[in-house]
């Protein structure tokens, strides 16, 4: 990881690969590996095409994504005038506002940005809006108006993932309140709805920190700011999730699930942690911990950035 500022700077990318392959995984850790980025600032979002090999990245302060592709060629970037051609209300700038989540399906085939601004539209519409990419026709839409976040001068904690022609969008509003949306998400359909809005598990008030999706058990997993919960995914939006609590756990940035890429022993849930605030670390659930366990123990890997960058607004994607 290299300073901001450079032309090019590099991604912590963990990968569940080779490193995983010794029995204890407490011991081994993630491949960490420079990974190119156009321009001069920082990622705060990313997203993984597990049975593609593509990459997404969401740059808020270029308001910019890139789409990679496995030998880290840009197969598409999309531009801070992309964007405001779809969302005109939007006044993004310099700052902290634009893309700050993203979420690829397995093949890499639908892409979806999650933009904010702190602009109040006209329209009363939705101040803020989920777009989504079509990898076969090169196309980018306007999926779904909605309200994700009211500022533009703070980097948001964002999160989503897709699962099965939904995509489980994870934000915190106005007020403080974690919220999950269940958005129509059909390769088949131009734009969404939303089926339902939930708030996220635990007390009132609590604040979303991190979302993922097992899409084998379709097991959704949430972070606040003082636990991970799991729940099982089912087709009745008219009900919210039966949350189970993981673990207590505080300083959590965000939430990804392993089910595609490296040995059996690397498949789980990995969660980036930025506390205390001036040492990052990313911990490790194995899957069978992860899915039926309860209070279960966090393993921590040998990584951290280093001290002093704004390396730790890194968000993290398993493949
Ligand atoms: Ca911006
Ligand atoms: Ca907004």
């Amino acid at each position: 990881m290299t300073a901001r500022g450079s032309s090019s700077i590099g991604a912590w990318r963990a990968l569940a690969g080779a490193a995983l392959l010794c029995a204890s995984v407490a011991q081994a850790g993630p491949i960490v590996e420079p990974f190119e980025i156009s321009g001069s600032n920082d990622t705060v979002a990313v997203a993984a095409s597990a049975a593609a090999g593509y990459t997404v990245l969401a740059d808020t302060f270029q308001d910019r994504v890139e789409v990679r592709d496995v030998t880290s060629a840009v197969v598409r970037e999309i531009t801070r005038a992309q964007i405001l051609a779809l969302c005109p209300w939007m006044t993004l700038d310099g700052g902290p506002d634009g893309p700050a989540g993203v979420a690829s399906t397995p093949t890499g085939n639908q892409v979806f940005i999650l933009v904010h601004d702190d602009t109040t539209p006209a329209d009363g519409l939705g101040s803020d809006a989920i777009l989504r990419w079509n990898q076969p026709s090169n196309t980018l839409t306007l999926h779904q108006r909605l309200d994700l976040f009211h500022r533009g001068d703070q980097t948001p904690v964002h999160a989503t993932a897709h699962d099965r022609a939904i995509l489980y969008v994870g934000s915190t509003n106005a007020t403080g309140q974690g919220l999950i949306r269940a958005v129509v998400a059909n390769a088949n359909v131009g734009a969404g709805s939303v089926l339902a809005t939930w708030n996220v598990p635990g007390p009132a008030g609590a604040p979303l920190r991190g979302l993922t999706i097992d899409r084998e058990s379709h097991t959704i997993f949430v972070a606040t700011d003082a636990a991970v919960y799991r729940a099982p995914l089912t087709n009745n939006f008219g009900v919210p999730p039966t949350w189970t609590l993981v673990t207590n756990v505080s300083g959590v940035r965000s939430l990804a699930y392993s089910d595609a890429y490296g040995p059996d022993a690397a498949r789980g849930l990995y969660v980036l942690r930025t506390s205390p605030a001036a040492a990052s670390s990313i911990e490790f659930v194995p899957a069978a911990l992860a899915l039926s366990g309860s209070g279960v123990p966090f393993l921590r890997m040998r990584v951290r950035p280093r001290r002093g960058t704004r390396s730790q607004r890194v968000a993290m994607d398993a493949w």
